[in-house]
Parts: structure tokens; C-alpha cells; sequence
């Protein structure tokens, strides 16, 4: 007997893949890590072309190509560093590179000309928009529903701006960025807590979503190192006492090559035993975390399969790359079902969000299609109820549950 809810089952594979788009494209995402800020930041905002263009990707990219040396190209104006890159990585040669590709998606969407000699239409469309109504556009034409912001409660700066007491834009969440207290020499008691004051009373002021770390491939745990006290001392009993998830990010080698500024840091494969060590020893603290070596990917899966208080999350900077999200995505569906957080754009000027999740959506629609269909072949249809409750968990339950469990 034909039920109501077989009769919605996608068995015809052209059926299947038109609804597994559709539903991916339209869903709306939380975006668990960037570096935006909203218009109330002022100059820490980015968007517009110039900025596009002097994204530390792109900046690297060019700087392989052009014929000029990084004290000339330091030296240009933003406008002018802008104009090299285009020139460089657009008009003399072929934007093949994913960063370079972005830009392209983004000119598209905004119906500008992806084959332009020069930035000047560019410049003159991006003139024309007033922030408000442009951060609207671009968060409803990628389809993101919040982001959350990388705070450094250490930058003059932001802090500045937070006791100017702003009211900052809704879809902004702040994170708890703790890189340049870990990068401090030396820890004294009375600088434990301190610092657990100093951390309390800034969590309870601008209530992040989660604390986060980004840490070298030599990073290990337990360690005789003042990197684990801070962890144990302060970092570790804050997360507990206020509920926070902590945000691993593992992997990164900083200032690899200092003269590229932004863009001089590499990567290095690191150890995953050592979460599983931190996931083991704080069974009530939450963990996302993301390693940035390809190396490292399926083990952060099978550490994830053993602690159900680990997240893996997103496709990191040099791994957000189609041919690497696609391999790394299916693993996980492989490995962890839906149990993940797929992608997070890591953006930085506003425009991104567009391009990011477009060209992630497409993986992960590509990936989840060959999943029903393998499971199709294998004798089970899905229905296009099941695909948004697949997909409405991969894009913002996960997030939800993990950040907001109180
Ligand atoms: O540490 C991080 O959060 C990194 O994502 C950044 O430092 C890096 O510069 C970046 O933008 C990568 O996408
Ligand atoms: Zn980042």
C-alpha cells in the first residue's frame, strides 16, 4: 500500500538531485567562524572591492607573480595594491585559484564585469551602496543567518569600541579570542586570577558564543608548559564555570614568512591524540575544533567518533578548496553522519560571505547527493523532509546545540 509519506519518496535520481540543491541553496547558515565586525566597528568593518582584493590570499597569490618586491608593494596604497592584484592575477593571467575564483562569484552576483581591463566599474558600484542596505544584501544573498565575530579582548581598538557601549547588529556574535594571552611568557598566581577576573567579567559583558584558540602543530597535551597551565588554571575551569564551548584551531605556523605580513603563515601536521587527551580529562567542557592540515582531517574524525563532547568543524583557510572540502566532507558523512559543522567562511571583508558559502554549498550538496544516492542504491529512498532536517542540522542545528545548550 502506497502511504502518504512514500509517495513523497525521492526514488528518480533527476527528482533527488533537484531537491538536494534546492535545499541546500536555500537554507540559511550560521557561520561559526569569521572575522567580520558590523558597521558599528567603523574602520574594522571591511567590504568593498579593495578590500577583496588585498585579502592576505589574494595578496600572497600576487605577490608569486608580480614583478615587485614586498617593501614596493607594502609601501603602495590600498587602491594601488588593489589595482596590482587585479591586474596581476585577473588581466595577465587566468583566476584558476579558489581565493581568485571568489572574487569572480562576487562580481557575478552583483552583475559587474568579471572581464574588466580595470577596477573602475567596480569601484564606482561599491561607492554607490550605503552599508546598512548593503549588509543586508549580502547576507541574504548568501543565505547566512548570524556570524560570529573573532574578538581579541586584548586590542585597544575593539576595546575602545565595546565601552563606547554600541549597540552591535544582532546577526553579530562575539567569540572570546584568547591567541595573545596564550602567546604570554609567564604565568604567577596572582596573574591566574587576575586573568580568570579579567576573562569573567568580559564574558559577562559581551557574551560570547564560545572561547577560542588557534595553536601550533607541536601543541600537546598534557605539557609541562605554561601554555597548559593557562588551559588547566584559567582557560579550561572558565569554559566550565560559564557553560562556554572552547574552539580549538590546530595546526597553523605563524610568520613563516614575515615579509608577506597576513599572509606569511603556513601550516604544520599536528597531533590529534592531544585533544583526544583534553576531550577525555573535561568530559563536561565542549570542544570544536578544526585542525589546518589535510593529514589530519580523518583522524580528527575518528577522535570525534570517541568523544561525543568533540565538534569537528569547517574546511580551514588553506583546505577551503573544493577538491579538499569535497574529500574532507564526504569522510565525515562517511564517518560521523550528520554530527559535524560542515563549513565556516573565516571571512573577512563582508562580500565573502557570498562567495564562501556558494562554493561550499556546492560541495556539500554534491557530497550529500551521492550519499542518498548511494543509499538509494542500496535500497532506501529519502524524502525532501529528511534532506532539510539533514541539511538544517549540518547548517545551523549543530551550532545551536553546541553554543546554546543552556
Ligand atoms: O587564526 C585564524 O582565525 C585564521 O583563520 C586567520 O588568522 C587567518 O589569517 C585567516 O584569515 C584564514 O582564513
Ligand atoms: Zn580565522
Amino acid at each position: 500500500m502506497v502511504t502518504s509519506i512514500e509517495s513523497q519518496l525521492l526514488s528518480n535520481t533527476t527528482e533527488l538531485r533537484a531537491q538536494v540543491d534546492l535545499i541546500v541553496n536555500s537554507a540559511p547558515v550560521a557561520d561559526a567562524h569569521t572575522h567580520l565586525f558590523p558597521p558599528e566597528f567603523n574602520e574594522l568593518c571591511l567590504w568593498g572591492i579593495d578590500e577583496l582584493l588585498t585579502y592576505h590570499y589574494l595578496t600572497a597569490e600576487a605577490l608569486r607573480s608580480a614583478r615587485i618586491t614586498y617593501e614596493r608593494f607594502w609601501a603602495m596604497s590600498k587602491t594601488d595594491q588593489a589595482d596590482l592584484v587585479w591586474k596581476t592575477l585577473f588581466v595577465d593571467n587566468t583566476p584558476t585559484s579558489e581565493a581568485a575564483q571568489g572574487i569572480i562569484s562576487v562580481l557575478d552576483v552583483f552583475g559587474l564585469d568579471t572581464r574588466a581591463p580595470d577596477l573602475k566599474e567596480a569601484r564606482a558600484f561599491f561607492h554607490s551602496q550605503t552599508i546598512a542596505e548593503h549588509l543586508d544584501q549580502v547576507f541574504d544573498f548568501a543565505r547566512v543567518s548570524g556570524v560570529v565575530m573573532t574578538n581579541d579582548p586584548f586590542d585597544d581598538a575593539e576595546d575602545q569600541l565595546w565601552s563606547s557601549s554600541i549597540s552591535v547588529d544582532r546577526r553579530f556574535s562575539s567569540s572570546l579570542r584568547l591567541d595573545s594571552l596564550i602567546n604570554t611568557a609567564n604565568l604567577a598566581v596572582s596573574t591566574v586570577t587576575q586573568t580568570r577576573a579579567f576573562l569573567d567579567d568580559w564574558i559577562q559583558r559581551r557574551n560570547p558564543v564560545y572561547m577560542a584558540l588557534s595553536l601550533p602543530p607541536d601543541f600537546s597535551f598534557p605539557s609541562d608548559d605554561t601554555r597548559d597551565r593557562l588551559l588547566r588554571e584559567v582557560i579550561l575551569p572558565t569554559a566550565k564555570e560559564h557553560r562556554l564551548a572552547l574552539t580549538l584551531m590546530v595546526g597553523v605556523r605563524r610568520g613563516v614568512n614575515p615579509q608577506l605580513r597576513d599572509a606569511g603563515d603556513a601550516l604544520g601536521r599536528a597531533d590529534v591524540t592531544a585533544i583526544e587527551r583534553l576531550c577525555l580529562e573535561y568530559p563536561d567542557v565542549r570542544f570544536l575544533v578544526t585542525f589546518l592540515s589535510r593529514e589530519n582531517q580523518h583522524e580528527l574524525c575518528v577522535a570525534a567518533r570517541k568523544f561525543s563532547n568533540l565538534m569537528p568543524f569547517g574546511c580551514w583557510w588553506f583546505l577551503n578548496n573544493p577538491s579538499i572540502v569535497s574529500e574532507i566532507t564526504r569522510e565525515r558523512f562517511e564517518l560521523l553522519g550528520q554530527s559535524f559543522i560542515p563549513q565556516h567562511s573565516d571571512a573577512r571583508v563582508l562580500e565573502q560571505l557570498i562567495y564562501k558559502w556558494k562554493h561550499a554549498r556546492r560541495q556539500i550538496a554534491d557530497a550529500l547527493y551521492d550519499s542518498y544516492q548511494q543509499l538509494l542504491d542500496r535500497g532506501r529512498a529519502i524524502t525532501p523532509e529528511e534532506i532539510s532536517r539533514d541539511v538544517n542540522r549540518l547548517f545551523s542545528g549543530n551550532f545551536n546545540d553546541w553554543f546554546d545548550p543552556r
